[in-house]
């Protein structure tokens, strides 16, 4: 996959901040310091596309990037991401929890050119109960869900394998995906589940 183009759109908290419809959409979403960022930017084969987002603040936001990409068949395709805030600050205040919710589901059941929900699980510690409920949330929405294991670098090779036939097991989903931002593999096939998404 060529990258041709990669770009920042904007942050929104709600509808009237989302950019106008225009790319089929894939959402990205997982526990916070799972390598969301890491995936993204390597997904863009940009080394801080993610970090345009960091300032203080965007991290509680939806940030949407822009992006066109060159198959090896020569098609072009545009995608824009939706760069979900991370959850898993489960033990954070009652009201920024429910205020996160209702962001979040606002956007995955309304959003017209969503076409799929990405969940990042960490691969060096497994499936955690607050990934299955986004998988499971995400399809009681009426989303499609994909799943990308993320840092499988950290664990040797005889067990990357069995690590992710674990999470498969937990989520019940397909397709699932292995990659590592660091190592890094799996950004091929991840782009090819997220373009198939797309139609
Ligand atoms: N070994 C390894 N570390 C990673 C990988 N992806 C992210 N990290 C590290 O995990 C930490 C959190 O990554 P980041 O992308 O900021 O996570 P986010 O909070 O989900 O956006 C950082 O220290 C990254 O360097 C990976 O594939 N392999
Ligand atoms: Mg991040």
């Amino acid at each position: 996959m060529i990258v041709l183009s990669a770009e920042f759109v904007k942050s929104a908290s709600g509808p009237e901040g989302y950019p106008p419809a225009g790319p089929p959409e894939l959402a990205f979403c997982g526990r916070s310091n799972v390598g969301k960022s890491s995936a993204l930017n390597a997904l863009a084969g940009r080394r801080q596309l993610a970090r345009v987002s960091r300032t203080p603040g965007r991290t509680r936001l939806i940030n949407f990037f822009d992006l066109r990409v060159r198959t090896e068949e020569r098609s072009e395709h545009d995608v824009r991401f939706a760069d979900l805030p991370g959850y898993g600050f489960a033990s954070g205040p009652r009201a920024e929890r429910e205020q996160w919710k209702e962001m979040i589901e606002r956007y995955l059941s309304r959003r017209d050119p969503l076409r799929a929900l990405v969940v990042l699980v960490d691969g060096q510690i497994g499936a955690q109960p607050s990934d299955v409920e986004m998988a499971r949330w995400g399809e009681s929405l009426g989303r499609r869900v994909l799943v990308a294991v993320t840092k499988l670098d950290k664990l040797s090779r005889s067990r990357r394998g069995r690590q992710v036939e674990k999470i498969q097991a937990q989520l019940g989903l397909q397709p699932i995906i292995a990659f590592s931002a660091r190592e890094p593999f799996g950004i091929e096939e991840l782009w090819r589940a997220l373009l198939s998404a797309l139609s």
